[in-house]
């Protein structure tokens, strides 16, 4: 098995290892105020230019206008103020409406290797993709290429593999309800259950500990919930950052009399306290305290923390029995509370304090205040999700709502808080290796056709089936597949090993610049562009991290007259590739997307009506049994777990790594090289350090380092950090994602949800040798 170029000779899979200019001040005390507002001006106006800028801003996440493209967080149900969106909201519309575009001449102009010698920011502020672009065999440089036969060599490619797994179709969680059903669709009709997605990296561990446990894969509370509740744990989450207008909702539950307690191995900006940018008094610098308990845990130091949580609870309810657990609930909706006593009593504190790196008293503090409040919800995001035993951990944190039966009654539940606006839409739709049976039938009787059962290649399955050349053929709806991934060098050697690599994109990004032996770039229309079709302008719709659907219609010029839509280049890939052998009306659903809403009426359950549900202002719920306590498993029960700890070894001079995101990114869409809230200005090659950790190694602040990833026997070397001392647990470290990627192993992954683990890479750190 042998690449068929050699690495030397190609396109740097790496963003370029090469520092810029630090500047370095204080981690910030209150988040939002006006110093967002003027960030989010300057990138509107340096981007769209303040006509088209401000126009696509006032119709973001309003009624009749489109979602917001950046985080799943959603819009109020009821009164919407007419600027609905945050800073990171304004860059990522910043990033879409941009007037830079680039077209042949630019392509013509720089060869792939000479673009890959670019930073992610150069990248992406090179403007719009206009053209269908063709990277073809030995070639240098992409070149234009037609529609007809961009969709002529995807066919080509697709219907030459000697069986349709040798095809990976990825998705990225910004593709709409109507793009990602059909392009389920294709690939179960082209014969295979390959539809890896950014989900697999990122939630997909909740997903699997909240259906095994509670019957559904999603969270359990409305944003009304969020703002009238007693108390909210926000776990390993940054809201201030990605989920920028959680702070309002949560600045109400603080105004409402709820306490907030951040567990966090780092006390971010966003939780401390914040100015509301859209009154008087936030503007004046007032600001909002939110957190009133920080607990500093380590790294993978959650399941000890909760286990401290429940030991409370068991104690509390020992003292003052029928208080605290709630015995009615148990018996009549759960089932494994004795096994869970039994085993929790096996726990010892002395294993709950080492391994959580949380004194025992501040972890009575913050079981008092849950203990204490009638309602309570639980936050969480990647701090949870990216580890080896992240599926354990949130099963331990479903327990806690469980045994005090705090879930499935207003206000009390758990939520997990989404990152891309429709990755929940996507799975809803069917974007999922390993779709329940009741969904194939469904599918399979509305298109007449039987789709394929076995299950196919999650994230980490297609990079190492390409890698082994059993994957030949890669297709991405969205997203950068390469920099998104571990192991960006394994899966560099993985995308060119592939016969062909595709891209449907908006932006220029790395995973266009490292090929298959053929590489091609499909541009597509954005979110905040008028989709004109055969039938008229079309909306589509998207799901956001509370179960709710609603229309997204794009308001502005499409930034180029060649662009197609999502749906558009499914439709017409599907026909090509497929031809005699799908029924399916693909041109007919291109010209109408109320077709594709109706088909998938019929084969998913909760979207009864649903052109007209959709066209109601502010869309519509989806229906989640457990809002009513009945708990969809397999024993029809919510199970209450058992989930032994299982720390991490680190031997002497080892750290725990956490790769995470600045505030100036969406993933790997880098706005700018400033995290202003944590003090950083113009630099992303940073590793954060507790100061002891330095001082042990004799490092001093801002000294250039490489840092080495350890797993079974194997190392990885990122090269070129500089060394940024900071408020973290000892044994904690930190650097932005994707810089950081080359280090995480391609075979350590979490059980069960087989998620890379992204927050808990074992490095050492070492002067940089030059
Ligand atoms: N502006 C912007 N918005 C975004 C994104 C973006 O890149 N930019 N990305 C979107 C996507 S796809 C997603 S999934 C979300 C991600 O949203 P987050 O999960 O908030 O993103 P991360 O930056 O990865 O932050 C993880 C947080 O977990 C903490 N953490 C790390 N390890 C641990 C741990 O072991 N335990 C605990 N308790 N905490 C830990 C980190 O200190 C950090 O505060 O945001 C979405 N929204
Ligand atoms: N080390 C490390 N790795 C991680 C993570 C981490 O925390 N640490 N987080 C993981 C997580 S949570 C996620 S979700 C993944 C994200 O992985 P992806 O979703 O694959 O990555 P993005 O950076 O969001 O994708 C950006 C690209 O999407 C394209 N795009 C933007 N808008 C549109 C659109 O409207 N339509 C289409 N077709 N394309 C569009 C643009 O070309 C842009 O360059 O990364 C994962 N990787
Ligand atoms: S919170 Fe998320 S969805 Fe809302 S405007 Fe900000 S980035 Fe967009
Ligand atoms: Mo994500």
């Amino acid at each position: 098995m042998k690449a068929n170029k050699t690495e030397d000779s190609l396109p740097d899979a790496e963003p370029p290892r090469k520092l810029e200019h630090l500047e370095r001040g204080e981690p910030k005390n209150k988040a939002v105020g006006s110093a967002a507002v003027i960030s989010s001006l300057k990138h509107i106006n340096d981007q769209a230019g303040p006509v088209r800028g401000t126009k696509a801003l006032l119709k973001m996440n309003q009624k009749g206008g489109f979602d917001c493209p950046s985080c799943a967080w959603p819009d109020p149900d009821d009164e919407r103020s007419k600027f609905e969106f945050c800073e990171n909201g304004a860059k990522a519309v910043a990033t879409e409406t941009t007037k830079k575009r680039i077209g042949p001449d630019f392509f013509s102009k720089y060869s792939v290797a000479e673009l890959a010698e670019q930073s992610d920011f150069w990248l992406n502020d090179a403007g719009r993709l206009t053209q269908p672009m063709l990277l073809d065999r030995d070639s240098t440089h992409y070149k234009p290429v037609s529609w007809e036969d961009a969709f002529s060599v995807i066919a080509e490619e697709l219907q030459a593999a000697d069986n349709p797994d040798e095809a990976i179709f990825y998705t990225s969680g910004r593709a709409s309800n109507e793009a990602a059903f059909l392009y389920q669709l294709f690939v179960r009709q082209y014969g295979t259950n390959n539809l890896p997605d950014c989900s697999n990296m990122c939630h997909e561990s909740s997903g699997a500990a909240l259906n095994q446990t509670i019957g559904i894969g999603k969270g359990t509370v409305t944003l009304e919930d969020i703002e009238k509740t007693d108390c909210i744990l926000i776990m390993g989450q940054n809201p201030g950052t990605n989920h920028p207008r959680m702070l309002t909702s949560l600045e109400q539950t603080v105004q409402n009399g709820g306490k907030i307690i951040s567990i966090n191995p780092l006390l971010e900006t966003g939780v401390k306290a914040f100015a509301h940018p859209q009154k008087v008094s936030g503007m004046m610098g007032k600001a909002t305290p939110l957190a009133s308990l920080h607990l500093p845990v380590k790294i993978n130091g959650d399941l000890a923390f909760l286990k401290g949580m429940l030991k409370c609870v068991l104690e509390a309810e020992a003292r003052k029995p029928g208080s605290v657990v709630d015995q009615h609930f148990i018996d009549t909706y759960a089932q494994g509370y004795e096994a869970f006593r039994e085993a929790l009593d096996q726990v010892t504190w002395d294993s709950i304090v080492e391994q959580s790196g949380l004194n025992e008293a501040d972890i009575r503090k913050a079981a008092d205040v849950f203990i204490n409040a009638k309602e309570a919800i639980t936050c969480w995001a990647m701090g949870l999700t990216q580890h080896h035993n992240a599926v354990e951990t949130i099963r331990e944190l479903v327990n806690l709502h469980l045994i005090t039966g705090k879930i499935g009654r207003p206000r009390s539940g758990v939520c997990p808080v989404r990152g891309h606006s429709n990755v929940q839409g996507d799975r809803t739709m069917g974007i999922w290796e390993k779709m329940p049976e009741m969904f194939h039938e469904r599918l399979d009787k509305e298109f007449r056709f039987t789709s394929p059962r076995d299950h196919g290649y999650d994230t980490i399955d297609a990079i190492q089936a390409m890698h082994a050349e059993r994957g030949r053929v890669f297709i991405g709806l969205g997203g950068n597949f390469l920099s998104a991934s571990p192991d960006t060098h394994y899966t560099a050697e993985a995308m060119r090993r592939c016969k062909l690599t595709a891209h449907i994109s908006t932006k220029l990004n790395r995973g266009h610049l490292v090929t298959g032996e053929r590489g091609l770039i499909l541009p597509c229309l954005g979110r905040s562009e008028i989709d004109q079709q055969k039938s008229g302008e079309q909306f589509v719709t998207v799901e956001n991290s509370m179960g709710v659907v609603q229309q997204s219609q794009g308001r502005l010029e499409p930034a180029s007259s060649d662009l197609l839509s999502e749906v558009a280049i499914v439709c017409r890939m599907a026909e090509q590739a497929l031809g005699a052998k799908s029924e399916v009306p693909w041109s007919g659903f291109e010209d109408n997307y109320d077709l594709i809403r109706d088909r998938i009426e019929r084969v998913i359950p909760g979207f009864e009506n649903y052109n007209q549900k959709a066209r109601q202002p502010g869309g519509f719920y989806l229906p989640n049994g457990v809002k009513e306590r009945k708990f969809n498993t397999a024993s029809g029960k919510a199970e209450i777990t058992v989930n032994p700890l299982d720390p991490i070894a680190l031997e002497s001079g080892q750290l725990l790594l956490q790769t995470f995101r600045s505030h100036d990114q969406f993933n790997t869409t880098i706005y700018g090289n400033n995290d202003r809230y944590r003090g950083i200005k113009n630099e992303r090659r940073v590793i954060f350090m507790n100061s002891e950790d330095m001082k042990e190694r004799g490092l001093k602040a801002e000294q250039p380092v490489d840092i080495t990833s350890h797993f079974e026997g194997e190392t990885r070397t990122a090269e070129l950090f500089l060394v940024i001392p900071y408020e973290t647990p000892r044994g904690c470290a930190a650097a932005y994602y994707p810089e950081a990627n080359v280090l995480v192993p391609i075979k350590a992954k979490a059980k069960v949800s087989h998620t890379p683990i992204s927050k808990s890479v074992i490095v050492t750190v070492k002067p940089h040798i030059a």
